[in-house]
């Protein structure tokens, strides 16, 4: 890879990219509603990045990050759909690689661009550059995010916005644009986290629930910004309203000019005590004034010096200038629609989103239109994003709330608030006077069942092909292998390589890199999936390994994939897990409960209006069906898009039309020069260098 020197001067460091203001942004971080911008022709947008560990306090409370360009989160790339994004990654983290994944990007013919560690590219070591160019191909709502280790769940994560290409509109009418990027939040480390993961079975250590929700970066940890009720006391019992006075105390006090306050303490003391008096009795008493006024100058000095390292470390919670931790306002007009865009990248959370008094219409799910329909408020698991239209009242006043709740387990964490706020309200009004609303109860889940189920695809997609095969069925099961629990696939959990897969196949490495036996496409028929593994009958028992394995299909072929969920190690539990696949969009073709039966269920598939999606989710006990076609060579993760769960070994790995590789254009050499690729001796080129373009 490319090394760059180092330190990188500021001329050319945010030379082409649109660099942050060294310092936080002042409170409150308003979200102005973006006018649509006109469409332009396809063009090449460059930006450059320094990934770095930042400190920031994205909740109020500081801690080690990892941001870009010294901000957190990353900046938001805008483009239209057709443009090429030319991104240049300067790894400034001084002890780990780093990769950027363009999630719900296809990457179609640039497979090395797809930005994950061990698959499509080695990680870009400390003080090296990678620079990912590829097409945004369709417009949609997308967002880039880590994809080595748990990195993601470290901070390091944007927005990517598509817009439509120029001389096309979206099949909706909006007026402007919201855009809403959700996360979760953990004060520990992810170090610490994946070292949890990754004891020994009895010391095993789960990483919990996240301290904060947020809302485009922001936060409260130890507050929320509305008032409090049953609902928040039964998340925390201890739940209390952020102090909109405490900004405003500390920033006094970091304010205060202790001297001066000192010389009118000792000048005033002067004229009331020691006026009259003479000699050495004026000499004492002036003594005695000036001790007093040193004295309260220390003890200004010593308030200052605290108010001004909370101000520094933006701890001064969410109403005071330097603040990182919100309040996010969203400012609209009366009468308007807005399109509301909302991404999760979450580490774990399954988040539901209310606009308090406003409805709203689904029209976008993963970059691709949906048969638009109303809902109150919108389920969003880890992987996904969705468009909704929101019309503003016409004779409405004032602000009213976005409440973000965890869905799916029991929340610990309270629900995030943003505030939508009119623009015919004074400005000193902004935190709406109502009750925030309660996100619904975390345990139904066929109200989560209903809502993910309405969603099909618009008039217009592109109809599923057939298929009559039956499919590879994936079964979710969790296992203890060696000691460690794991997370497996038909019983294999997954391990990757040192060398990137995709490298190994460039450089014909394939033996040398991983086990090429195919991954089992199925799993013993006698598994009971309501069933813990360790309860399994011995008939039904399959030891679980941990493996690099990897599912190869010829390029073009239908693929039709079944996730069958189970029970996990604990009895009578079934988690929900949103799947998300690299490399494509599939068709969700169905979904179902307990066991998926070919005969039977292939039946109920959807031919008619299936969505397209890149991530879906299968629910505790039950099944999802998805199709796509094999026709983009590349080597793609599919897994779950739980931090924590992927880094158990859930997921796979789909080598597809590797066949082709050699038809794409030359693969950037500097992607793959690790592991075997790079001790071998190193080929040149890889095989069979670039030929006409892919069929
Ligand atoms: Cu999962």
């Amino acid at each position: 890879m490319l090394l760059f020197a180092r330190p990188v001067a500021p001329a050319s460091r945010g030379l082409m990219s649109p660099a942050p203001a060294p310092t936080p942004p002042a409170a409150p971080a308003v979200s102005p509603a973006t006018p649509i911008a006109p469409a332009r022709a396809p063009t090449t947008r460059h930006f450059t990045w320094n990934v770095e560990y930042i400190l920031w306090a994205p909740d109020c409370t500081q801690h080690g990050m990892i941001g870009i360009n010294g901000s957190f989160p990353g900046p938001t790339i805008t483009a239209n759909a057709g443009d090429r994004i030319v991104v240049v990654v300067n790894n400034h983290l001084d002890t780990e690689g780093v990769v950027v994944h363009w999630h719900g990007i296809r990457q179609i013919g640039t497979p090395w661009a797809d930005g994950t560690a061990s698959i499509s590219q080695c990680a870009i070591d400390p003080g090296e550059s990678f620079t990912y160019d590829f097409t945004v191909d369709k417009a949609g709502t997308f967002f880039y995010h880590g994809h080595f280790g748990m990195q993601r769940a470290a901070g390091l994560y944007g927005s990517l916005i598509v817009n439509v290409p120029e001389g096309k509109k979206e099949p909706f009418h909006y007026d402007g644009e919201l855009n809403m990027l959700l996360s979760d939040w953990y004060h520990e480390a992810v170090y610490a986290q994946a070292a949890g993961l990754e004891r020994k079975d009895k010391h095993f250590q789960w990483i919990g629930e996240p301290q904060a929700i947020l809302i485009n970066g922001k936060g409260q940890y130890d507050c929320t910004l509305g008032d409090v009720g049953e609902f928040q006391k039964g998340i925390r019992h201890n739940a209390e309203k952020c102090d909109a006075r405490k900004g405003k105390q500390v920033e006094d006090a970091c304010d205060k000019d202790c001297s001066a306050d000192a010389n009118k303490v000792e000048a005033d003391c002067k004229a009331k005590e020691c006026s009259g008096k003479q000699g050495e009795e004026m000499k004492a008493c002036d003594g005695e004034c000036g001790m007093k006024a040193a004295k309260e100058k220390a003890v200004c000095d010593d308030e200052k010096k605290v108010s001004c390292e909370v101000i520094m470390k933006s701890e001064c919670g969410p109403f005071c200038r330097k603040t990182q931790c919100g309040p996010v306002v969203f400012d609209v007009e009366p009468g308007k629609t807005y399109r509301l865009r909302i991404a999760s990248t979450t580490s774990l959370a399954s988040l539901n989103v209310q606009v308090q008094g406003h409805k709203m219409v689904m029209v976008e799910a993963d970059g691709n239109y949906v048969d638009p329909f109303v809902v109150d408020d919108v389920d969003i698991y880890s992987g996904e994003s969705y468009s909704i239209l929101l019309k503003t009242n016409p004779n409405s006043k004032g602000s009213f709330w976005i409440s973000v709740g965890v869905r799916g387990r029991k929340p610990k964490t309270l629900p995030a608030l943003a505030i939508l706020k009119y623009s015919n309200t004074g400005s000193s009004v902004l935190l709406p006077t109502t009750m925030p609303p309660e996100t619904p109860d975390w345990e139904s889940v066929n109200r989560s069942k209903t809502f993910t189920y309405n969603i099909k695809a618009a008039a217009g997609t592109e109809k599923p092909v057939e298929s009559t095969d039956p499919p590879m069925v994936l079964l979710n099961t969790q296992d203890v292998v060696e000691d460690h629990i794991k997370w497996a696939i038909n019983h294999v959990s997954l391990g990757l390589p040192s060398t990137p897969y995709l490298g190994a196949y460039l450089y014909g490495m394939e033996e040398d890199v991983f086990n090429t036996t195919e991954a089992p496409h199925t799993f013993n028929s006698k598994y009971n999936i309501s069933k813990p593994p360790e309860e399994q009958d011995p008939d039904g028992k399959t030891p679980t390994t941990v493996s690099n394995q990897v599912y190869r299909f010829p390029n073009g072929r239908v693929m039709d994939v079944v996730i069958q969920n189970a029970n996990m190690r604990k009895r009578d539990t079934s988690e929900v897990h949103p799947w998300h696949l690299h490399g494509h969009d599939f068709w969700v073709m169905g979904y179902g409960e307990g066991r998926y039966e070919h005969e039977r269920d292939a039946k109920t598939l959807n031919m008619v209006n299936p969505p397209l999606r890149n991530t879906v989710v299968v629910f505790p006990f039950g099944w999802t069906a998805l199709r796509f076609v094999a026709d983009n060579p590349g080597v793609w993760a599919f897994h779950c898009h739980i931090e924590p769960h992927l880094h158990m070994g859930m997921g796979v790995i789909f080598a597809e039309g590797v066949e082709k590789l050699h038809t794409l254009k030359e693969a950037p050499k500097e992607a793959f020069m690790c592991g075997v690729v790079s001790s071998r001796g190193t080929p040149a080129k890889p095989l069979a260098p670039a030929g006409s373009p892919s069929p």
